[in-house]
């Protein structure tokens, strides 16, 4: 049934979203949707599902050689799929709409050391508003792990569901612990997802094609994804390998199974476990200033009172705050192109051409090229 799952008194809107939609591509974070869908949460908050397993992450250094880290950065990856896609829909019920950043809005945190792995930090940046692309970095220094990255959307309407193609990448670098030093880099391509349950009116994500952790040291790895009815019949189904990136049909390894559940080596590396990785396991929240000590361009103190009427069902107050912050934003672009002074971004600066993207992605498609964000140097 169409709109089974929609408040009865929000039915007509969110056959009209839909509409709308089907008519749309492009930006689709800054289309007005039925209240029901909206999240209190902007998407600067998104890079720190990256972070949410600090141990796996801090574990992207450790390992005998370079094949046994290539499983660690592997298996630190599927391990934040399940925040990044699934996350929404066991906190909220579904997927749900993002607030749209504003330009240079901030997301700051940390997750402090537990168990000896050092403290993981993170500083992500709304690097442009239109359309919206994201920068981060998050870093353990005592680990000598950090990732930078960037991300953005193109999305698309394909009658039942909503196509959506990750656009940016993230490196990941390592610090080496042998004699030479140096850093060995781990290039992170993303999957595309769709939002199914759309009609319905229950939206969940599902990921679709593959994608690939590419890295200097010769090893890649290849995740292919499936849903509900692929090879698996499950949903949220993926089989990843490790092979030499000169030859990736040369299969080393493997794993399997479901990102947002249990994975488990099909062809194991000697001595390992059967179980890959369980997504049941904690993830553990990023830790964020109180809202009295965050600065006026932290996410949650620009959508302090819009988020407040989302989680209250005050859905008046939530779209008036919206709203004034939206005119806020217009009027301050206005004065800046007036006085030929651009907005100059806080936390990163743009790089066109990103080499070391063009260096590693070569391995699968020759003359690729992306621009990247990179954190700016931190005076101490
Ligand atoms: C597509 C999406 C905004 C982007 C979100 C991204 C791709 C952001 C980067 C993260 O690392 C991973 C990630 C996860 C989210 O699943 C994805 C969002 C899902 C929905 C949202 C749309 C802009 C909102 C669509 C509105 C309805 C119909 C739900």
């Amino acid at each position: 049934e169409v709109g089974g799952a929609v408040p009865e008194a929000q039915k007509a809107s969110w056959g009209s979203f839909i509409k709308s939609i089907a008519s749309f591509s492009g930006d689709l974070s800054s289309m007005t949707a039925p209240s029901f869908i909206l999240s209190p949460v902007s998407l600067t908050e998104y890079p720190s599902y990256w972070g949410e397993h600090p141990d796996l992450f801090a574990a992207c250094a450790q390992g005998r050689d370079d094949v046994e880290r290539m499983t660690n950065v592997l298996r630190w990856f599927i391990a934040t799929l399940k925040g990044q896609y699934t996350s929404r829909n066991t906190s909220m019920g579904s997927e749900k709409k993002p607030l749209n950043p504003i330009l240079g809005e901030l997301f700051i945190g940390s997750w402090p050391e537990q168990k000896g792995e050092g403290e993981t930090t993170l500083v992500a940046e709304q690097v442009s508003h239109h359309p919206p692309i994201t920068a981060y970095h998050i870093s353990n220094e005592k680990a000598g792990v950090s990732l930078e990255g960037h991300s953005a959307q193109k999305t698309s309407f394909t009658g039942r569901s909503i196509t959506v193609k990750q656009v940016g990448h993230a490196i990941l670098r390592v610090q080496r612990k042998d004699a030479q030093g140096g850093e060995d880099l781990y290039l992170i391509t993303l999957p595309q997802l769709s939002i199914e349950g759309i009609l319905w009116g229950a939206p969940y994500i599902e990921l679709s094609g593959a994608n690939h952790i590419i890295s200097s040291t010769g090893y890649a790895a290849t995740i292919n994804y499936t849903g509900k009815g692929y090879f698996s019949g499950k949903a949220h189904s993926f089989k990843a390998s490790i092979a030499p990136t000169s030859k990736l049909d040369a299969v080393l390894y493997s794993a399997e199974g479901e990102w947002s559940g249990v994975s488990k080596w099909k062809k194991a590396p000697p001595g390992q476990d059967s179980v890959f990785w369980d997504a049941n396991n904690d993830r553990r929240e990023i830790q964020v200033q109180p809202l009295e000590k965050q600065g006026k361009m932290e996410s949650r103190k620009v959508w302090e009172k819009t988020a407040e009427g989302i989680r209250s069902g005050n859905y008046d107050a939530a779209s008036k705050d919206k709203s004034r912050i939206e005119n806020e934003q217009r009027a301050k672009r206005k004065e800046e192109t007036a006085k030929g002074t651009p907005h100059q971004l806080e936390m990163f600066v743009h790089v066109p051409e990103d080499q070391e993207f063009v260096k590693l992605i070569s391995a699968v498609s020759k003359g690729a090229t992306e621009d990247t964000y990179r954190r700016k140097p931190r005076v101490h």
